[in-house]
């Protein structure tokens, strides 16, 4: 193995598709490696938490959860602020976000249909709402976090609105950021941003 390997589904969304992006725009030559649904079971134990992503670096073991990859790559690669403070604030937004993700999965494994709707209505009232609204607060005259350019906190909030406003998520309509404008012009400006499409356009190829 000579170049770094990011190891995910292979699904052009959430934790892995955030790393990959960052990747990418680092300008780092990886190995994207997609595992199948149906191989995860086997190789579960062999990774440090058992879930995904990991990264592996030539001569390192893995590096395991997203948020720890991220930073890993943006200090390497000038997206992640250099002044410990500041990245500091940033690494507490992708840490807003990941604990956004674990309360919103149960959520998704309710199959009763009069339960989902209910639990999923509460959800983009109630935790959803909050979320946009706390890091609504965090955020300044953008259009990212820090300003005019784009760091791996950017990538993670852009993957996670992204996801919720798509409006593919049943019961939770599209529009339930909406109250969030500094949120979804960071947003826009993550999916406007060139190498964030130009991933995107080699990706969707
Ligand atoms: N905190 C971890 C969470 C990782 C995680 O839950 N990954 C999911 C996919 S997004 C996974 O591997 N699920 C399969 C499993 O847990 O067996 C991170 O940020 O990387």
């Amino acid at each position: 193995m000579n170049k770094p390997r990011l190891t995910y589904f292979d699904f052009a969304g959430s934790r892995g598709e955030e790393c990959r992006i960052a990747l990418h725009l680092a300008g780092v030559d990886f190995d994207d490696e997609r595992i199948k649904t149906a191989d995860w079971p086997a190789l579960k134990a062999s990774v440090p938490f058992g879930a995904l992503p990991v990264l592996q670096m030539p001569g390192k073991p893995l590096l395991a959860q997203s948020n720890a990859i991220l930073v890993f790559i943006g200090r390497q690669h000038g997206l992640h602020p250099l002044d410990a403070f500041e990245a500091a604030r940033h690494e507490a937004l992708m840490c807003a976000a990941e604990e956004l993700r674990h309360a919103i999965a149960p959520v998704l494994r309710i199959a009763d249909p009069d339960q989902k709707r209910a639990a999923r209505e509460a959800l983009a009232a109630n935790e959803l709402a909050t979320w946009g609204r706390q890091v609504e607060q965090q955020l300044g005259e953008g259009p990212f976090v820090s300003g005019q350019s784009i760091q791996v906190a950017d990538i993670k909030l852009y993957m996670v609105v992204r996801w919720l406003t798509a409006g593919t998520l049943d019961h939770v309509p599209g529009s339930v950021l909406d109250h969030c404008p500094k949120l979804m012009r960071l947003y826009r400006a993550v999916a406007e941003h060139p190498g964030v499409k130009a991933w995107l356009a080699k990706t969707a190829a």
